[in-house]
């Protein structure tokens, strides 16, 4: 297990370094959106952006390897398993939260990202889980 590790990690630096086209150490939307572009077609480019406004703390439009690391989990389990947009949007959000539960604030925000305008007042929850996540957006989209 140790060794797989090692080596996907090793994978991941390859790969954020061949996004970073102008080596500053931080890739933006523009890197990341041209490479998966090229290499993941059918990947939602709406998710990159979500991924980017959920890593981005600093709101610079920047991400960072341990961020980014983060984002290429989600493209490989989406390529891995085929999933759904509505699977991957959750799965962008949760891996970036670190946790499974994702809090109504964060929800506004996601949705906002996919161009739906709610309020917190008008989600029925105050946390949600996959299946509550997946039925509040099927219920927008
Ligand atoms: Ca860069």
């Amino acid at each position: 297990m140790g060794g797989t590790r090692t080596s996907s990690k090793k994978e991941m630096s390859k790969i954020f370094h061949i996004i970073d086209l102008d080596s500053s150490g931080m890739i933006d939307r523009l890197e990341i959106a041209k490479y998966m572009k090229n290499n993941y077609p059918n990947f939602p480019i709406v998710v990159v952006d979500l991924f980017l406004m959920l890593a981005d703390k600093d709101g610079n439009g920047q991400i960072d390897k341990k961020e980014f690391a983060d984002f290429y989990k989600v493209v490989q389990a989406s390529v891995a398993t085929d999933m759904d947009l509505v699977d991957i949007v959750y799965t962008a959000t949760s891996v970036s939260e670190g946790s499974e539960n994702i809090t109504n604030t964060r929800m506004v925000n996601v949705l906002r990202c996919l161009g739906i305008n709610v309020s917190k007042e008008e989600l029925s929850n105050v946390s949600f889980n996959k299946e509550d996540f997946q039925k509040e957006i099927e219920q927008f989209l």
